[in-house]
């Protein structure tokens, strides 16, 4: 007997359900339940979680408008939760609007969107414990505006483009007693130093949503649940043009959330993506998001940008003082530019510790400004610093077959003692290097360009 169907007296016997939600009355406790097909309540001294799989047998009584069940016998049940969920997401009704950007990519994630949504979708309604991890840029951010429109979560701020071990134990300290906790994933997680903390995080038995468009290096699928990268149905490399703060957008509005869209163009503008169309307004709040961003610590909670982008006042007084920053660094960057390698592909070196800059702009957006200055032939810009160094590459030096992630995983095979770590796009990556040898690698990666082209 389903429980959407009963009435006063209905009977129910031995029914498969999911405790959805705990509500304290009266020295007692309501619990409300559902079979995935509708809702029932009951009352209990003991204690149950949410998230918990129950077996339940009692009568039906109508307590002032609610169907609450007199029950008869209760045990707990492992196979219910797995059963169940799948009932409702199965359920969950998708809008089917058409996607923002168009192409092929897309197209062929709408399956992998539509999953998202459905999970998002039954875990709020399961009343679920979530964790939203997000990276620290405007891509990342805006894309958990998006996902926090669909679902309440625990946000946190992550401040490193890896999933550490580190944060893995930490979401597992975190998430002790809960039941079937879901933890998402925003705009990192594809690195191959990601693939260690997804494994115990897989481990832990918490279920696993990586959204994002870093290549994947290999283990992010195998160790999520849900997979939702460009990487998964392209090798292309313009894929990672498909931000994940776009994706993010694409899942909110297949959950039918309204007043979404804007937040897309501006993930495209922080990442310099061009899938969807950007204009002045877009730019801006990228460049406030990324900003404050970059002043706040990690674990930094959604509201405050969320704050910043409706506080006309706050947003314009970031906005001048972010603009003033990037300008302030111009001649800095023009002071340490060199070119070290004129021919079919140049390449050029900005030495980002010569740069007056205290923490934005950061090292990263250091080397953008460089790449912009160094012009439209086919170019490869490297921001140096005293352990590290960040790629630019633009089209032409694609087009020749120079992709920044290739060099990496050729670098670290053959310097594995002075790499520290690094990953990233065809177009913009990074790389940890051992404080005293970065000059011996960017070295070796002007020769490589000479003989890739
Ligand atoms: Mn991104």
């Amino acid at each position: 007997m389903s429980f959407r169907n009963v009435g006063e007296g209905t009977e129910i016997k031995d029914e498969e359900c999911i405790v959805s939600r705990r509500m304290r009355s009266r020295g007692s406790t309501i619990y409300k339940i559902t079979d995935g097909e509708g809702e029932l309540e009951f009352e209990s001294h003991s204690h149950f979680d949410a998230g918990e799989g129950l077996r339940v047998s009692g009568k039906v009584y109508n307590d002032r408008g609610f169907m609450k069940l007199d029950v008869s016998s209760l045990e707990k049940s492992e196979e219910a939760y797995p059963k169940i969920l799948e009932k409702i997401e199965s359920g969950v009704e998708i809008k089917e609007v058409p996607l923002l950007a168009s192409g092929e990519i897309p197209e062929k994630l709408k399956g992998r969107i539509y999953s998202c949504a459905r999970k998002l979708i039954a875990a709020k309604k399961l009343g679920r414990h979530i964790i939203l991890r997000f990276h620290n840029d405007a891509d990342g951010i805006a894309g958990a505006l998006a996902i926090t429109k669909i679902i309440r979560a625990y946000t946190s701020q992550q401040n490193s483009a890896n999933y550490t071990v580190y944060d893995a134990m930490r979401d597992i300290g975190n998430l002790q007693g809960e039941k079937n906790p879901l933890v998402v994933l925003l705009d990192f997680g594809c690195g191959a130093e990601s693939v260690e903390g997804l494994k115990i995080l897989k481990a832990s038995g918490a279920e696993v949503m990586i959204i994002d468009h870093h290549p994947n290096e290999g283990g992010a699928e195998e160790n999520s649940h849900l997979f939702l990268s460009p990487w998964a149905v392209s090798k292309d490399e313009g894929a990672s043009s498909y931000v994940a703060g776009y994706l993010s957008v694409e899942v909110a509005r297949a959950c039918g959330v309204s007043d979404v869209e804007r937040l897309a163009p501006i993930a495209c503008a922080g990442d310099k993506s061009t899938i969807l169309p950007i204009d002045e307004k877009d730019r801006e709040a990228a460049i406030v998001i990324d900003y404050m961003a970059a002043y706040s610590g990690f674990g930094n909670k959604l509201d405050f940008y969320k704050n910043a982008l409706e506080n006309r006042e706050l947003y314009s007084s970031v906005l001048v003082q972010a603009r003033e920053a990037l300008d302030r660094i111009t001649e800095d960057v023009k002071a340490s530019m060199k070119k070290r390698l004129d021919g079919p592909v140049s390449v050029y070196t900005v030495d980002a510790d010569k740069v007056k800059s205290k923490d934005f702009p950061g090292k990263g957006k250091i080397t953008t400004r460089a790449f912009e200055l160094a012009g439209d032939a086919p170019a490869v810009v490297l921001g140096v610093w005293k352990n590290g160094l960040s790629f630019r590459i633009n089209s032409g030096a694609i087009e020749k077959g120079v992709h920044a992630n290739e060099i990496i995983s050729s670098l670290k095979e053959e310097m594995p003692d002075f790499i520290e770590g690094g990953g990233g796009h065809a177009r913009a990556a990074s790389l940890r290097i051992q404080e005293g040898f970065v000059d011996s690698v960017v070295g070796r990666i002007i020769e490589k360009v000479k003989e890739m082209c």
